[in-house]
């Protein structure tokens, strides 16, 4: 059996745009705090090797606190450590890839053709490659595992299934014909659950921290196991902040329609919250000043339909009004129609109103 921590898309040093160079620099902060917490999974979960499927850091350059952090906690790990660089943290002279002492634990694969690393102990083959540049073709083409030892593994940065990709566009043809045990992957942000292409089993993680509202929900890492009945995957989430959105339909009380509506761990998170269906006017500042204490973050964002008087223009010299007059001498003589006149009502006047049609 060989335990393995796949991990990707770290970004670390991710500039943050759109937070205040205070905000920015502790949430670069936060997410060193996930590399001590990497090392961590992979000495409580026993794990006999990392592959870090690339884009470690954000760009080819990185401040010198991340490297130190890095070798750091790289140093104290007692298992091999392979990465792949990405499209982000692409090889390149100057680059902390090749300017930093790392351990002697850690691997790092320097060209875009494929290198193949020996593992004795472990009856393992760990291959992978580099970008060089921010674009690649495909590194997989042609590659056929050479089956000397029981387990042969390779981390890649790249894509499955895009073939128009910039960023190492991979097939399932050539992961079926690379006869790899496992194959890992990084680059896409949101996680692919265990994949399998002919006898090959791959899967990329996802990033290992959202760090906007396209990259919402759990964050983490897969822990595989490959024994003689295959590999398993098992997702483990990193405790960074979460990006989240929620819709909730107010009703006549918002604030406990909201209240209902959320998990209880919001404390830590990032929330953007849709209110919709109909309501009378909303207040947003009110709402938000009761409930911002409850998340690390809250954006409201109102997109409900204002509840309006239909019957108002009863009666008026014009074709609304006339309809809206019938509508009401109808439900007077007959008061059962009540409800299905005033919806015919609200359709109606949105209809002659150009405005969305409400949901009923
Ligand atoms: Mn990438």
């Amino acid at each position: 059996m060989i335990k393995i921590l796949h991990a990707a898309d770290f970004h670390l040093d991710s500039a943050f745009h759109g937070l205040t160079p205070e905000q920015a620099s502790s949430r670069r902060q936060e997410q060193r705090h996930l590399v001590e917490e990497l090392i961590d999974l992979c000495q409580s979960q026993k794990c006999d090797l990392i592959l870090l499927a690339g884009d470690l850091f954000d760009s080819d350059r990185a401040y010198t606190d991340t490297i130190d952090l890095l070798i750091r906690n790289f140093s104290r790990c007692p298992v091999p450590i392979f990465i792949a660089p990405g499209n982000h943290d692409f090889y390149t002279p100057g680059s902390p890839y090749q300017t930093a002492a790392w351990p002697e634990n850690v691997h790092i694969f320097t060209s875009p053709h494929v290198q193949t690393i020996a593992l004795p102990a472990l009856d393992c083959l760990v291959s992978g490659a580099a970008f060089t540049t921010p674009r690649s073709q495909s590194m997989l083409e042609n590659f056929s595992a050479d089956k000397s030892a029981k387990y042969h593994l390779m981390v890649l940065h790249g894509e499955v299934d895009i073939p128009a990709s910039s960023y190492n566009p991979i097939t399932k043809e050539q992961i079926a014909a690379s006869n790899l045990t496992y194959l890992a992957l990084g680059h896409i942000h949101q996680a692919s659950g265990l994949k399998k292409a002919g006898k090959t089993y791959y899967a990329w993680p996802g990033c290992s921290m959202g760090r906007g509202f396209d990259e919402t929900g759990p964050k983490g890492v897969y822990l595989i196991t490959i024994d003689d009945a295959g590999p398993q995957a098992q997702f483990i989430p990193l405790s960074g902040r979460r990006y989240e959105t929620l819709q909730v339909r107010v009703g006549d009380d918002p604030l406990s329609a909201i209240m209902a509506a959320l998990p209880a761990d919001t404390q830590d998170h990032i929330y953007r919250i849709f209110l919709t269906g109909p309501s009378p006017s909303l207040d947003l500042n009110s709402l938000y000043e009761v409930l911002s204490s409850r998340f690390f973050s809250l954006q409201l964002r109102d997109q409900t339909i204002p509840i309006r008087d239909v019957w108002a223009h009863a009666g008026e010299d014009n074709l609304k009004g006339l309809f809206l007059q019938e509508l009401s001498q109808a439900i007077a003589s007959d008061p059962k129609i009540r409800d299905i006149a005033t919806l015919a009502a609200q359709l109606t006047l949105a209809i002659m109103e150009h405005r969305e049609v409400p949901e009923s």
